[in-house]
């Protein structure tokens, strides 16, 4: 599929930096690690070689900039600077040059809402330095109380607990923090601030880099109006939650679009580039806003959380319930717009743990057989797990703000810990003599290098899987959903010219014999060939491409 963008054609592959692979080995990974690690294991000798043989065709990186790392890279002090962590921008230079020889693509995470507050912009703000005072969201306090201490101007929750709000004794001015009061937010009404972010983003374009993944985007702009306190959402109990709140004068404002407008224009200008928002949102109307359209294009493609969403714990999945899901981003795309499908990410649990590792295969499938383009977060294709984290160990500034007793919930440290590369110490992630954040005991069994020598395994069904998409049909072909019932979900994807697949995934914790031909809603072929996920034999019955009878499928 040659006369289509290469992201739409490829796998996107998220790296979370500092556990992929740790060649500087002080327990943190680095970049260094992704292209010069000595011999890994048999067959592999480099990251490079281990995702172009996974399939994956993007590689979008979490943020690598300078940074104190209070958020672990989302508050970055330099933004056209690599953090010594991860090695120098001539690292950086030769992962480039290197994923590029290997036909693979480099995304960058963009954080344009907030920088850290070690940032020089935000220490010469403080002092009302030109042209920085307006650098970031200030503003006065609403009174003092009894002890004489300013009032924030308003209610304002940040994402991570308490008041958005942050009085700063040297200028005399409250700022405002969306996320940690290490993360002052950046005013977009400033237009010099975009301007810096534009000479950012073609400081990164010229080196050659694949596009960006931009971050918080739903945080861009808040009101002018400080006055204004967010309404409450009735029945909460804690007033410090986030969720405490509705935030109507803080998310989402019509200002924000053309913010991603000038970007666009600006990759528009260099062939070929990728540009994907996160854009936190439930709501169906505002994330599709996102995509553009045909005379005013933003985004290639908000993020789809739809299945995070729905993928919360096992209970409530069912192929009845993955049909609407999927259907709602399906039926709401704007004309000519691509989807995408997500499973996980650093900020939620890892899918296996919330759904069942028996489902590990079945998500795969959906994610990469459905239209559109899968993300896959590192450590997916071979089913990790979140591991008990400790108190002690917490590292996660949300995990923290929510204290030894709470943290559990909101830790988002269980997701990011190293990935498992073999058996040896340290899963074969570092040769340091401690991890940033523990090793998950299984690795011993749950590795790379195991499921490569295993039989069938979780990595080998996603090689295939990554090849089987390569086929016209999966690329190009129209979707339906011929077959709805509780345990199964089915989907066809056919094109005129190439013919049809039938993919059908067992979500039922048992073995079941389905006639399709009878609850078919569609005409469907005596046999057809299809791609299956079956809970006794996975190795078998997900080889694409068999002939199997379609009144009695085993599953
Ligand atoms: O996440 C930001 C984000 O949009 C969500 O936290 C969202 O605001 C929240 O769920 C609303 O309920 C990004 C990064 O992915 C995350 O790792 C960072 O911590 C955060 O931005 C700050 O940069």
């Amino acid at each position: 599929a040659s006369d289509m963008p290469f992201w739409k054609t490829s796998i996107i592959y998220q790296a979370y930096p500092r556990s992929i692979s740790d060649e500087l080995p002080d327990g943190t990974g680095d970049l260094v690690g992704f292209n010069q690690r000595p011999s890994l294991m048999a067959g592999i000798t480099s990251k490079v070689d281990y995702l172009r043989d996974l399939g994956v065709g993007v590689v979008w990186l979490s943020p690598i900039y300078e940074s104190p790392m209070k958020d672990f890279g989302y508050d970055i002090s330099n933004y056209t600077a690599i953090d010594p962590i991860f090695g120098d921008m001539d690292d950086f230079d030769e992962l480039v040059a290197r994923f590029h020889e290997h036909g693979l693509k480099v995304i960058m995470d963009f954080v344009p809402n907030h920088s850290s507050d070690q940032h020089e912009w935000f220490q010469k703000s403080v002092r009302r330095e030109e042209p920085y005072t307006d650098y970031y969201v200030w503003a006065d306090p609403k009174g003092t109380d009894e002890d004489g201490s300013p009032i924030p101007p308003n209610n304002w929750l940040s994402v991570f607990r308490g008041s958005a709000w942050q009085w700063s004794e040297e200028r005399g001015q409250f700022f405002y923090h969306q996320f940690l009061a290490s993360q002052p937010d950046l005013n977009f009404r400033t237009p010099a601030v975009r301007e810096d972010m534009q000479k950012i983003l073609t400081f990164w374009l010229d080196k050659g880099v694949d596009g960006f993944r931009v971050d918080a985007v739903l945080h861009l702009f808040e009101v002018k109006d400080m006055t204004l306190n967010e309404p409450e959402v009735p029945g909460s109990e804690d007033p410090d939650d986030y969720a405490s709140l509705n935030h109507i004068y803080t998310t989402d404002l019509p200002e924000t679009f053309p913010v991603i407008r000038d970007w666009r224009v600006l990759l528009d200008q260099y062939p070929d580039k990728l540009l994907m928002l996160e854009v936190y949102s439930n709501n169906m109307e505002t994330l599709m806003k996102y995509y553009g359209n045909e005379t005013y294009p933003l985004a290639d493609f908000p993020f789809n959380f739809l299945l995070i969403d729905h993928l919360k714990n096992r209970s409530e999945l069912t192929g009845e319930s993955l049909r609407t899901t999927v259907g709602l981003w399906l039926d709401n795309l704007p004309k000519g717009k691509w989807p995408n499908w997500v499973v996980g990410n650093h900020d939620v649990r890892r899918v296996a743990s919330r759904v069942g590792e028996d489902l590990v295969d079945a998500l795969n499938m959906v994610i990469l057989l459905l239209p559109g383009t899968p993300v896959t977060y590192y450590g997916e294709e071979i089913g990790m797990l979140d591991t008990f984290i400790s108190w002690e160990d917490t590292q996660d500034p949300q995990g923290c703000h929510w204290g030894p007793d709470h943290y559990q919930e909101h830790s988002r440290d269980p997701a990011r810990t190293p990935m498992q590369w073999d058996e040896s110490k340290f899963a074969g992630f570092t040769t340091a003599n401690s991890t940033w954040l523990p090793v998950n005991p299984n690795y011993k069994t749950l590795n790379v290098a195991a499921q490569i020598l295993a039989q069938t395994s979780h990595l080998k069904i996603y090689r295939e899987l990554a090849v089987l998409r390569r086929e016209e049909v999966f690329m190009k072909g129209n979707v339906s959903f011929p077959v709805i019932t509780k345990d199964i979900f089915t989907f066809i994807r056919h094109l005129e010219s190439y013919g049809q697949y039938l993919v059908v995934v067992n979500l039922s914790q048992k073995p079941v014999e389905i006639n399709l031909l009878q609850n078919t809603t569609q005409e469907l072929p005596q046999k057809a060939n299809v791609v299956m996920r079956s809970i006794s034999d996975t190795s078998e019955n997900t080889k694409p491409g068999m002939e199997v009878p379609l009144d009695k499928l085993p599953l």
